[in-house]
């Protein structure tokens, strides 16, 4: 029995099941958190087609719909963070939002043009929204008449065109699907303002609109990498697998997203904008904007700089995942100019230091003051963000032995020196800066093993201070870590790894740091503050010597504003060099939570003897 018939089968019982079945799937999709939105999890069963997914490491999001044409603006209104929800935003109803459709015409679309933007940028694969939460389909739809072909007077298909582009350069094409919000269709998800949620008949609009789209997109572009759905709801496990089946059947080597729902998806996908701590087996991708917004808004002129873009890929790849970036063309057809001169400038880079990326694994040196890492068999790729003062690179720890280490732009030697178990590069005049950032570290022996546990070297040697970052403290007792969401405007999302419930004498937080250089510094945490959590007594120890603080207001923690952090300096201390030291943080009453502990931050002081 197909599930997304149960609602129309004839039988009593059923119907009675059916109808209770749907009102709660109506109440748990009205109450649908944001994380079951980014439903992260995946099957865990090996996809036979993803390894190249695996491998490709930056792939290309675009949002481009309906709401591209608003550009943010409805009315004269403006509306800010994330324009692909205008619709909602200004509540705008179908039947006005519908006759926006009749000035839509990007006439300047190019599938070539962006096809090879896409390709310049050395991005792997493709995806793009044929459907958003607005209900607008993108493409020729014989499902709903509220497409590009039928209701606007562009009057063509560009997902042909484009599908078309995109493989014909040798790079995986997939399909954005917004498989439950639909805020067209009365039984579509999460349209309020012109309908009652309660009375929606999900398995309709399911078996009228969603799968039949779905079929369309998976018959009519040729194979699809991927199809990439988004925000679940409405369905409970067992209807999302025979619904997913059905559609495996059409494209068995299509890649889906774990938005798919359920842990049904073949790889994991993180919340908006969100990078994981650790690095993270099996396949998963980061999504971040471009801008501020995913799709086009005239006035967000907010893009990351290429150097902004290269970190956040290198990040990704450290950990052992990839980065989709997303670009949001206008009502026209164009792509930005900033993202398409950014995202060639990214391709540059790719195309002198591609092989430190693509194809890689994760890094086994875990993150430094300097940068990270990404391996291939007897490599480890040295990403050097921040250059040291003096030029000298500490590996700690490093369990293999050198063969040969050089630049990978230039190809050049770079002399080594191992001190006990460290490992140290002369990296000289070497410049820091992008595109020549990256160092090749060729060993023997077997690949050296990570431990994200090892003491975090604190250097005076650079221009920055060292951050202890909270992924690497040790929570003990009540304390865990924990992942905070928050948003600086609406859809901007971040995501801030925390220690959280410190609240009692027997719960603390330990870190292990490796000082390289002798001399003062000062400790400080950088922590956000409630009001209920101020004034509290605590102490921060540092390998036996103690230093007394009371918790600094900041703010409320809500995830619709910014997560305020202080920086509270707490200790002035002389470290010696070579030496490991324990930092442990812990209340000195029981009660309430201290506060949210961000990192622990280490500044040398620079005194006059220290300066001569
Ligand atoms: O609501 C959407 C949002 O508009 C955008 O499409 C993002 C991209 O990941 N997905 C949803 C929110 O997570």
């Amino acid at each position: 029995m197909n599930p997304y018939q149960l609602s129309t089968r004839n039988m009593k019982k059923e119907k009675i099941i059916a109808a209770l079945l749907a009102l709660m799937i109506g109440l748990t999709a009205n109450t649908q958190t944001m994380d079951e939105m980014w439903e992260s999890r995946s099957s865990g069963e090996e996809h036979p087609n993803v390894q190249w997914f695996k491998d490709a490491k930056f792939g290309m999001f675009i949002h481009w719909g309906l709401y591209s044409h608003l550009g943010g603006e409805w009315n004269g209104k403006r509306y800010y963070g994330s324009g692909e929800w205008i619709m909602n935003q200004a509540r705008i109803p179908v039947k006005e939002y519908e006759a926006a459709a009749k000035g839509f015409n990007p006439v300047n679309f190019d599938a070539e043009e962006w096809a090879q933007l896409a390709k310049d940028a050395g991005m792997k694969y493709m995806v793009i929204t044929a459907k958003h939460h607005e209900g607008f389909a993108m493409y020729k739809s014989s499902v709903s008449d509220f497409n590009i072909v039928d209701a606007t007077p562009y009057h063509k298909d560009p997902m042909k065109a484009l599908s078309e582009a995109v493989r014909k350069r040798g790079i995986q094409f997939g399909f954005y699907y917004s498989q439950f919000q639909d805020w067209y269709e009365p039984n579509g998800g999460k349209n309020t303002w012109d309908f009652n949620e309660s009375e929606k008949d999900y398995q309709k609009y399911y078996n009228e609109k969603a799968i039949p789209q779905l079929k369309e997109i998976m018959t009519n572009y040729g194979p699809l990498g991927i199809v990439w759905f988004d925000t679940p709801g409405g369905l409970t496990k067992e209807q999302t697998k025979e619904f997913i089946s059905d559609l495996r059947a059409l494209q068995p080597q299509a890649l889906f997203s774990s938005r798919v729902g359920h842990g049904l998806g073949d790889y994991r996908d993180y919340g908006d904008s969100e990078m994981p701590a650790f690095p993270i087996a099996g396949a998963w991708e980061s999504i971040y904007t471009h801008n501020d917004s995913w799709g086009f808004i005239k006035h967000d002129m907010n893009f990351k700089t290429p150097e902004v873009i290269i970190r956040l890929l290198s990040e990704a790849a450290s950990k052992g995942g990839n980065l989709m970036l997303n670009v949001g063309p206008d009502g026209l057809g164009n792509i930005p100019a900033y993202s398409a001169s950014f995202l060639r400038s990214v391709g540059k880079w790719l195309t002198l230091n591609g092989e430190s990326i693509y194809g890689t694994t994760q890094g086994l040196i875990p993150p430094q003051q300097w940068g990270v890492s990404t391996s291939k068999q007897g490599k480890q790729y040295l990403h050097v963000w921040e250059k040291p003062t003096d030029g000298k690179l500490l590996i700690p720890n490093f369990g293999a032995t050198p063969t040969r280490i050089y630049t990978l732009v230039g190809n050049r030697d770079l002399a080594w020196e191992n001190r006990g178990t460290d490992l140290w590069i002369d990296i000289g005049d070497f410049p820091q800066d992008i595109p020549h950032n990256v160092v090749v570290l060729a060993y023997q022996d077997a690949a050296p093993v990570t431990d994200v546990g090892s003491p975090i070297v604190v250097s005076d040697k650079y221009n920055k201070a060292s951050v202890l970052d909270a992924v690497y403290g040790k929570p003990h007792g009540g304390a865990k870590l924990e992942s905070l969401t928050h948003s600086h405007y609406y859809g901007d999302w971040k995501h801030t790894n925390c220690i959280v419930g410190m609240a009692s004498v027997a719960d603390s937080t330990l870190f292990q740091v490796k000082v390289v250089a002798e001399g003062v510094y000062q400790v400080a945490l950088e922590y956000a503050c409630p009001q209920a959590s101020a004034d509290q007594e605590a102490v921060l120890d540092i390998d036996g010597e103690r230093f007394l603080f009371r918790t600094l207001e900041t703010a409320e923690y809500n995830r619709k504003t910014p997560l305020l952090f202080i920086e509270h300096n707490v200790a002035t201390i002389t470290f010696h060099s070579s030496q490991r030291y324990n930092i442990k943080i812990i209340p000195l009453r029981n009660g309430k939570e201290l506060f949210k502990l961000k990192s622990i931050v280490i500044r040398p002081v620079r005194t006059l003897a220290s300066a001569d």
